[in-house]
C-alpha cells in the first residue's frame, strides 16, 4: 500500500516523513511498519525468532510546484494517482520562509487541492471518453467499451457538479478498466494540520484550525493535527525520554500512531496473522475471504486451498498459545468464501 505526502512547498512534509522513517529513509521512499502491540504479543507467545509487522510504503518524492502557477500542480498530482491512499499536509505554523499564500489559512490551501482533484479528473474522464468516442466512430467497440463510456459520463456529470467519487458506485466488472486512472477524488485521504510548537496543546483556541475542520467535516474528511518538528525530534529520542517530552510540551501522547491508523481506517483495511517461528502481520480489504487471505501470503496456497484454520488473535492470546486454542475449541476449520475478521490467524491447509 502507497501513501503519498503531497501539500504546498514548506508545509512540512520532509519533517513529517522524517518522523515517520525515524530519518532512515533515502529518496523520500520508505517502507514504515504499523504499530501493533496485539501481534507482537501474539508473536512472543509462539517464540517467533522472526516477526514482520505489516508495512505502508510512505512516499515523499512528488516533485514541487508553484502554488502560484496551478498548473504547475499538474506532475505531482499525476504521480498522486498511483498512490493507494493521500495524506496532505496543510501548513499552520508561522515562518518566515513560508513564501506562499499568507496569511495562513489551511482551509483556503485545503480547498486549492481539492478543487485541483476535480479539474484534474475531469481532465483523465474527458480524454478516456475522447478515445472511446473515435472507437465508436470506427464500429470497432465492445459491449464494455459501451457501458464504460455510460459509466464515465456520469462519472463526469458527477465530478463537474463538484461531487467526488469517493462514493461513486462502479459496477464490479468495469472496476479493472477503471483502476488504472487513479480518480483522485476516489483516493482516500487524511488531512493533517501542521500546527507548530505555538499550538500544541491548544489547538481549540485557533480560528483557522476550526475553519479547517469545518471543510473536513463537510467533506467527510478525517482530519489529525501534529506538530511535524516535535514529532520527528520525539521520534529521535530514546524511549525512556520520550513520555518526559511529552509531558514537558503538554501532549497527551503522539501523533503518528494516530495518523498510520487514520490512513488504516481511510483505505477500509483490515489485518490478519500468521504465526510461528516467522510470524507476519498482514493487510487484506475488509470483506476480505479466507482465499484472499491465503493469496495475500503467497499464490500458492490459493492455487492449493483446501481448507483454513482461524481463531481470533485475542483468542489465541487468551488461550496461552495456537495449541492451547486449539485443544479449547476456539479454532474454527473454514471453507475458501470464509469472511475474514479484523485480527483473526489463519493457518491455510493447501495442496499444490
Ligand atoms: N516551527 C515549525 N517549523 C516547521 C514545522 N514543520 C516544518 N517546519 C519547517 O518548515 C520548513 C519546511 O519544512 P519541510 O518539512 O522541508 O517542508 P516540505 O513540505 O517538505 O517542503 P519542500 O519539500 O522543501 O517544499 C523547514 O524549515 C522546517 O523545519 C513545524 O511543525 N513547526
Ligand atoms: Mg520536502
Amino acid at each position: 500500500m502507497k501513501i503519498a505526502l503531497i501539500g504546498f512547498p514548506l508545509s512540512g512534509r520532509t519533517t513529517l516523513f522524517e518522523a515517520l522513517s525515524g530519518g532512515h529513509a533515502r529518496e523520500g521512499v520508505a517502507s514504515i511498519p504499523i504499530p501493533d502491540p496485539r501481534f507482537e504479543a501474539l508473536a512472543q507467545q509462539a517464540g517467533a525468532k522472526k516477526i514482520v509487522h505489516a508495512a505502508f510504503e510512505w512516499r515523499d518524492d512528488l516533485p514541487d510546484f508553484n502554488p502560484e502557477k496551478p498548473e504547475t500542480a499538474r506532475q505531482p498530482l499525476s504521480l498522486a494517482r498511483q498512490s493507494d491512499a493521500l495524506v496532505c499536509v496543510l501548513r499552520l505554523f508561522d515562518s518566515p520562509y513560508a513564501p506562499y499564500h499568507a496569511p495562513i489559512d489551511p482551509a483556503r490551501d485545503l480547498q486549492f487541492w481539492l478543487d485541483e482533484f476535480i479539474l484534474s479528473d475531469l481532465q483523465v474522464i474527458e480524454n478516456r471518453l475522447e478515445r472511446l468516442t473515435k472507437l465508436f466512430q470506427s464500429h470497432k467497440e465492445s459491449a464494455a467499451d459501451r457501458a464504460e463510456h455510460a459509466l464515465l459520463e456520469r462519472m463526469h456529470r458527477a465530478v463537474s457538479a463538484g461531487e467526488s467519487l469517493r462514493t461513486f458506485e462502479i459496477p464490479h466488472d468495469l472496476e479493472p478498466r477503471l483502476r488504472g486512472f487513479g480518480f483522485l477524488t476516489r483516493k482516500p485521504m487524511v488531512v493533517v494540520a501542521n500546527i507548530g510548537e505555538s499550538l500544541l496543546g491548544n489547538e481549540a483556541n485557533s480560528e483557522p484550525l476550526q475553519r479547517l475542520q469545518a471543510l473536513c467535516n463537510e467533506r467527510d474528511l478525517p482530519l489529525l493535527s501534529l506538530c511535524a518538528t516535535f514529532e520527528r525530534d520525539l521520534r529521535q529520542l530514546p524511549e525512556a525520554e520520550q513520555a518526559e517530552f511529552l509531558q514537558m510540551m503538554g501532549v497527551s501522547e503522539p501523533a503518528l500512531p494516530r495518523l498510520v491508523r487514520a490512513v488504516y481506517e481511510q483505505l477500509n483495511l483490515q489485518v490478519f496473522y500468521t504465526i510461528g517461528d516467522d510470524s507476519r502481520a498482514w493487510l487484506l480489504p475488509r470483506g476480505g475471504t479466507a482465499l484472499d487471505a491465503a493469496a495475500t501470503i503467497h499464490s500458492d496456497l490459493a492455487r492449493g486451498f483446501i481448507r483454513a484454520e482461524v481463531c481470533h488473535a485475542d483468542e489465541v492470546l487468551a488461550a496461552g498459545g495456537w495449541k492451547a486454542a486449539q485443544k479449547a475449541n476456539k479454532v474454527h476449520l473454514v471453507g475458501k468464501d470464509y469472511v475474514m475478521r479484523d485480527g483473526e490467524v489463519i493457518y491455510v491447509r493447501f495442496n499444490v
